[in-house]
């Protein structure tokens, strides 16, 4: 397939980039960490989404070498923030077939000097689906080296409340699903106080996704989330941008 052998070529050039989208501290106001986002720019199609090539990365075997670059180049640009600012990568649960996560973790942060409290890593529940005692122990290794484990797209799958028991996530992100519908749908705004509640009780963070406007914002405030994210303050931007970002969010 045409798009099978762009991709790998275009990895084997080095020209997926990172682009760096920030989540606001809702107590502080500034910027607590940066979603590390792939984004690849083809020669004729354009911007291909990483929701299109990522799977494909899954299915041709190439997510394990692309993961790994991606937990190196995140690493490698998060130790040159201020030490406040974290950074956050998405794995894929191919990932979490084997052990070798682990030292890939560990490589990264090495190589690059970064604090292991600085990196967090997301996992969607479509990773604890399957292999869930492989994964716990990867989880736990993960943890116990000192990096934050989040929750991400919360509430989309079938059975994400009992994921919250298996494993002690540092940071629940609650779907943008749910946000999108906090302002006008009274059962989306339950369902948002709800999780954070939750989340307060666990001592578990709350990041709200996919925040477009500040009557979302206010909403969010009042329901108690710790953390924001969406396109009313940022799209991900380039990693020369970061600085600039920090300079004008805080
Ligand atoms: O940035 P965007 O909304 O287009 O991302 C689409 C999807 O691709 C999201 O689910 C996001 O988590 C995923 N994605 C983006 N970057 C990475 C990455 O580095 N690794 C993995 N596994 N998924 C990613
Ligand atoms: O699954 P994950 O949460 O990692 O995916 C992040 C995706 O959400 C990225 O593709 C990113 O571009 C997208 N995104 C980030 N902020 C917003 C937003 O405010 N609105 C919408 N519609 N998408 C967003
Ligand atoms: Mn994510
Ligand atoms: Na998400």
């Amino acid at each position: 397939r045409a798009l099978e052998l762009d991709l790998r070529a275009a990895f084997a050039k080095n020209e997926l980039e990172l682009h760096y989208q920030p989540i606001i501290n809702l107590e502080t106001g500034k910027v607590s960490c940066f979603e590390a986002l792939l984004r690849w720019r083809h020669e004729t199609r354009g911007a291909v989404s990483p929701g299109e090539f990522v799977p494909l990365a899954e299915e041709i075997g190439l997510i394990t070498q692309l993961g790994a670059w991606v937990l190196h180049e995140a690493c490698r640009m998060a130790a040159q923030w201020p030490d406040g600012v974290r950074v956050a990568v998405n794995l894929s649960p191919v990932q979490f077939r084997s052990m070798a996560l682990i030292s890939e973790v560990e490589a990264a942060l090495k190589a690059s000097g970064l604090a292991p409290e600085r990196l967090e890593l997301e996992i969607t529940e479509t990773v604890l689906l399957r292999h869930t005692e492989l994964t716990l122990s990867i989880l736990k290794r993960l943890r116990a080296i000192g990096v934050r484990i989040s929750m991400d797209d919360f509430g989309t799958g079938y059975s994400s409340l009992s994921y919250l028991r298996t494993f002690p996530f540092d940071k629940i992100k609650i779907d943008r699903s749910f946000i999108k519908d906090v302002v006008h749908h009274d059962d989306a705004e339950a369902i948002v106080r709800a999780i954070s509640s939750m989340g307060a009780s666990l001592g578990m963070a709350t990041t709200a996704e996919g925040v477009e406007t500040l009557d979302q914002l206010e909403k969010l405030r009042r329901e108690g989330c710790t953390e924001v994210q969406g396109y009313y303050f940022s799209p991900a931007v380039h990693t020369d941008e970061v600085l600039a970002l920090l300079g004008r969010i805080g």
